[in-house]
């Protein structure tokens, strides 16, 4: 049985980590499936979902694969980069990826879970990088993507004292996006993955390329990329049906809501 499963229902592809006996540990195989689903998506997928097999999402790196391949200092920073490479093309593709989090979200985990966008996080879930206790090192991108989204000096302390943060303080410092009750997750990253498979094409891409690159830039380079990209969504033909529904008060109301 493949360790991630995929599987496409109209334009949303779940994809789930598919090996809860090892808590969804990955393995070389597993990057390059990632890597492999992610380099060309068909066109006609929109949007999709990452959730889990078992009560974990995902203990990291496959720390009995890394015993066993006994890899040199080159052939791990090969490693390191394949995950880069896979991640990268998850966070700066243009496909909403909508995470459902549960259990273990740890170490590579936590990595993983860092390349996508929308987090949805079940009660159980727990945040940690647990590298620093076992004497290892983060190396699928944490201190990149992770240290962004909860800030640096926090990532420092949560790997020095080592301390596993639960779903509250996940949330609180960004990591989760929404917390579900246990068993909710997958339906509702279902349901956001599908609203999202519905925006625009264009608009999706500018959210999802824009964004992320456009925090890599200078202020000025920053600007101009922004309105480079709104040039493109702001002018899309599609868009002006969607405005005369706004204009005939026909659009949905904007309301505070999760
Ligand atoms: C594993 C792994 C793994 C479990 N690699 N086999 N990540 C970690 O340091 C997390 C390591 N895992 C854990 O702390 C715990 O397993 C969990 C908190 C996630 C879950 O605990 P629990 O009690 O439900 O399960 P368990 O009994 O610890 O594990 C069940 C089995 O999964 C067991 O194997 P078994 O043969 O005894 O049944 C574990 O050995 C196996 N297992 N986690 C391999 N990670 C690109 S660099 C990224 C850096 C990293 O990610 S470092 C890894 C950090």
């Amino acid at each position: 049985m493949a360790s991630i499963e995929i599987e496409t229902r109209g334009k949303v592809a779940i994809l789930t980590l598919n090996r809860p006996d090892r808590r969804n540990a990955l393995d070389e195989s597993m990057i390059g499936e990632f890597d492999r689903f992610f380099d060309r998506p068909d066109p006609a997928i929109r949007a999709v979902v990452l959730r889990a097999e078992g009560p974990h999402f995902c203990a990291g790196l496959d720390l009995r694969e890394h015993y066993e391949l006994n890899r040199s200092p080159v052939e791990f920073m090969r490693m390191c980069q394949g995950w880069h490479r896979a991640f990268d093309k998850m966070q700066f593709g243009s496909i909403p990826i909508i995470a459902a989090l549960k259990g273990a979200v740890v170490g590579g985990g936590l990595e993983l879970a860092a390349a996508t966008h929308v987090r949805v996080a079940e009660r159980s879930t727990f945040f940690a990088l647990p590298e620093g206790q076992r004497g290892v090192f983060t190396g699928g991108g944490a201190t990149v993507r992770v240290a962004r989204i909860m800030t640096p000096a926090r990532m420092i302390d949560m790997m020095i004292a080592a301390r596993t943060y639960d779903v509250q303080r996940g949330y609180d410092v960004g990591l989760a996006h929404e917390i579900v009750e246990d068993g909710e997750g997958d339906a509702r990253a279902f349901a956001i993955a599908e609203a999202a498979a519905e925006h625009y094409d264009v608009t999706n891409f500018g959210i999802l390329t824009g964004i992320s690159r456009i925090n890599d830039m200078s202020t000025t380079d920053g600007l101009f990329a922004e309105s480079l990209l709104a040039g493109m969504v702001m002018t899309n033909p599609d868009l002006r049906p969607s405005l005369e529904t706004f204009f005939a008060k026909q659009a949905p109301r904007l309301e505070p809501k999760g």
